[in-house]
């Protein structure tokens, strides 16, 4: 029996290179070596204040962004998570074994709260057990995202081996998947954060549906650094995250590429990066118009439909555990 890889994004705002480089790239390329299963966190994303309509449309939008980024719905199981209601209550479960000092310690709910939280919303401190729920309803082995959900997935870990102990065994306890190259695309205007989709700087990140002239315009500003020498060198991370994404765009190597830009200046770099980008984002754009909003949901249902089969004989399976019962 193959393996079994759960991931998913949420739908929110719009996907940029970083989300297609740390995540999206590797459920492509892992699809068929593993048996598996691609969410759309809804349920995560009102963890946020979020304009219903919007939700809507970025929740179908996303499914379309999954296929034309490569995913084949015949290969893997796409889906909406609020379709599989096992979700929500596996993270009730969840939430009564995990504790307050392990979510406490969640960096992203310390960015995601700016820090203030008398304000702050419950749901976004408890994101990480519903994340874990995700993971565990599948009996997940791999879990491929980028680096900033790292101690996430130690949590879901953590999770996992403290109901086994507790209860017997109920859950595989997942291990993540973060690509050596490409786990942390920085932002094109501040190199001391990530690129992220809830920037609110619009030029700090690529988005996947961006022109080819917005590309170009964003790569133009992006910041770099008073060096000259065009290297990947860490310790000059403006320059050595366009050399990254430069790198993962056209597949060649740092050597080739540093041999490449050699007596060349921060310019002629800027102009091939934005050239690649566009290039390799050409037949992405093309095939994101293919699908119809019929489809999509034919096979957003048929999805549901298998992961609630796998999702509910977990649940059930850790109810008996527990000695959650109903009337028989
Ligand atoms: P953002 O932080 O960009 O607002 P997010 O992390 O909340 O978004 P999701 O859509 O849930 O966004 O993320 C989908 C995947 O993209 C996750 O696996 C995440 O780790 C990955 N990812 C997000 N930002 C980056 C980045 N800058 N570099 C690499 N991977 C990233
Ligand atoms: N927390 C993730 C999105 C996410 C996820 C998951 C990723 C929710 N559930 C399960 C992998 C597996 C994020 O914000 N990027």
């Amino acid at each position: 029996m193959k393996r079994r890889i759960f991931s998913g994004a949420q739908p929110t705002g719009s996907l940029h290179i970083g989300n297609y480089l740390g995540a999206l790239r590797n459920w492509v390329d892992l699809q068929s070596e593993y048996e598996s299963f691609y969410c759309i966190v809804n349920l995560h994303a009102i963890t946020l204040p979020q304009d219903p309509a919007t939700l809507r449309q970025k929740t179908l939008d996303l499914a379309r962004i999954y296929l034309a980024a490569g995913i084949d719905p015949e290969v893997s199981t796409i889906f909406i998570q609020s379709d599989v209601s096992e979700h929500a209550e596996l993270a009730w479960v969840l939430s009564s074994i995990a504790r307050m000092g392990e979510l406490e310690r969640m960096t992203q709910f310390k960015d995601k709260g700016k820090g203030n939280r008398e304000r702050a919303g419950v749901g976004l401190f408890t994101y990480p057990i519903l994340m874990a729920a995700d993971i565990l309803l599948y009996q997940t082995h791999l879990v491929p995202v980028g680096k900033d959900q790292k101690q996430h997935l130690e949590l879901s870990r953590d999770l996992a081996e403290r109901f086994n102990r507790d209860y017997g065994t109920a859950f595989v306890v997942p291990d993540p998947f973060i690509p050596p190259v490409g786990a942390n695309i920085l932002s094109l205007q501040d190199p001391a954060k990530k690129m992220s989709k809830s920037d609110e700087n619009p030029n700090a990140s690529i988005f996947l549906l961006d022109e080819p002239d917005t590309i170009a315009k964003k790569i133009k500003r992006a910041v770099t650094d008073s060096g000259t020498t065009i290297v990947f060198d860490e310790s000059r991370p403006a320059i050595h995250n366009l050399l990254t994404i430069y790198h993962l765009m056209t597949g060649k190597s740092a050597n080739e590429i540093e041999v490449h830009f050699q007596g060349k200046g921060y310019g002629h770099l800027k102009t091939e990066l934005a050239e690649a980008v566009v290039e390799f984002m050409k037949p992405f754009q093309e095939r994101v118009k293919d699908f119809d909003d019929a489809h999509l949901n034919e096979i957003l249902k048929k999805g549901a439909a298998k992961a609630r089969i796998i999702a509910r004989a977990t649940l059930d399976d850790v109810y008996t555990k527990m000695g959650v019962v109903g009337a028989t």
